[in-house]
């Protein structure tokens, strides 16, 4: 037997229908930038992957278009196991969000078109339903404790059984996760990074009043979550994860920066509240030590910065080994065709946890024709074959890309911190 290259051996008999013949890169800015992968079979069959990295989303979409791209036409659709291992272990040049994200759009166009050359939803492809629809946290915040608890209330209105809280932090004049008065929270707001004040003492003293409050105003049915956003040295998440414990947090997030796994050891030593983390990571390697060593309870890393399904999958079974549940990241800064592949995943994990939500614009969702929907505190994924989410490319086609950075932070006298 002869090895032949994938991408140009002739596909035969059935698998011919499953031919890559299009694959198209699509940048568009319905209020904020999106990058997504259409990819075509030689029958028609259409799949939707997302590839957006929140403020490097041309990176992305120019190693889509230069490196992935001309690998993929003529390519069995069907094979995704080994597209997947062609473009991670077959490249000398591994990880990274930038490539991770760009074989996740590959792989979930991938599982789409698999979806829906089945006539199956995607859940089912991946083992069937484990629940009926994926608890989620919706975002509120405020510019002090007053309007984060009222905006907590109409959250709970709105049937939300898990809130993330975030207030501002007096004397900081941007505080992590507060939005401009009425508008949502969106953090890559200017052309280049927006500069922003981080004080730790501040923010120390604030956070555990701020959680006392919303115990105070809405008793302890809801559940709460917290986002540290990386800012925190470990002695100091650990002070912090300390003194939030008699409000009984659902989890504290991304309380000090992972890329020294081991330093979550201390956070551990010294308090109970649940840890989560990872949206930043692109790979189990990110967590594995983490997970190992049941230094976390939640993992956040989600489909579009993580290599796609073929690779969250192999994450969140090994997560299940530890008792790590997912909680996946799920900001607008991820497509809603993320989103959809997202809760797909969470319907079918034995080990979900929670799943994060934010809405999209109803600009953004005319782009993105989607089937889940939001019932009594929980996401819902229709039948439809796939991930349940497409894109109307004419739409797209009206909103061109408009350059947008993340901010940086920098401590009170000027030196640069984690955003
Ligand atoms: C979250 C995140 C976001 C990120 C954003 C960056 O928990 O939702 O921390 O707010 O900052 O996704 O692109
Ligand atoms: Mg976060």
């Amino acid at each position: 037997m002869s090895l032949s290259t994938e991408n140009t051996a002739p596909v035969q008999g059935s698998h011919r229908d499953r031919e890559i013949v299009e694959a198209k890169v699509i940048v568009t800015s319905p209020g904020r930038n999106f990058v997504t992968l259409k990819i075509v079979t030689r029958s028609g069959v259409v799949g939707w992957g997302d590839a957006t990295l929140n403020g490097r989303e041309l990176a992305v979409a120019a190693y889509l278009q230069e490196h992935v791209v001309p690998n993929l036409i003529g390519r069995d659709a069907g094979r995704i196991e080994d597209t997947w291992q062609f473009f991670y272990r077959g490249a000398y040049w591994r990880r990274g969000p930038v490539t991770m994200s760009a074989i996740a759009a590959v792989d979930v166009a991938l599982w789409d078109i698999l979806g829906k050359m089945a006539g199956l939803p995607l859940y089912q492809l991946l083992g069937g339903r484990s629940r009926e629809g994926a608890l989620v946290y919706a975002h509120a915040n405020g510019r002090d404790i007053a309007e984060a608890s009222d905006e907590v209330g109409k959250y709970r209105e709105l049937g939300f059984l898990a809130i993330r809280a975030q207030c501002g932090v007096p004397g900081v004049k941007k505080a992590y996760g507060i939005s401009t008065a009425g508008k949502p929270y969106e953090p890559a707001e200017s052309e280049l990074p927006a500069e922003t004040v981080w004080s730790t003492p501040r923010y120390l003293d604030i956070a555990p009043r701020l959680f006392e409050q919303l115990r105070a105003d809405h008793g302890d049915e809801i559940e709460l979550l917290h986002d540290v956003h990386h800012r925190l040295t470990p002695i100091e998440a650990a002070r912090l994860a300390r003194s939030l414990e008699p409000y009984r947090l659902f989890w504290m997030e991304d309380a000090t920066p992972a890329e020294n796994q081991q330093s979550f050891a201390l956070i551990r030593q010294h308090s109970v509240t649940p840890l989560a983390v990872g949206e930043v990571f692109n790979s189990i390697w990110d967590c594995k030590q983490l997970i190992e060593q049941q230094l976390i309870d939640y993992i956040r890393t989600t489909i579009v910065h993580a290599g796609g399904i073929t690779h969250v999958r192999r994450l969140a079974d090994f997560a299940a080994l530890h008792q790590v549940r997912t909680g996946f990241h799920g900001a607008t800064d991820l497509s809603p065709v993320c989103m959809g592949a997202a809760l797909h995943f969470d319907t079918w994990v034995p080990n979900f946890g929670i799943q994060e939500y934010m809405f999209h614009s109803e600009q953004m969702l005319e782009v993105f024709p989607r089937d889940y929907e939001f019932r009594a505190g929980r996401l819902h994924v229709g039948d439809s074959p796939g991930h349940g989410v497409s894109m109307d490319e004419k739409l797209a086609a009206r909103y061109p890309y408009v350059p947008r950075q993340l901010p940086v932070a920098r401590l009170e006298d000027g030196a640069m911190w984690d955003w």
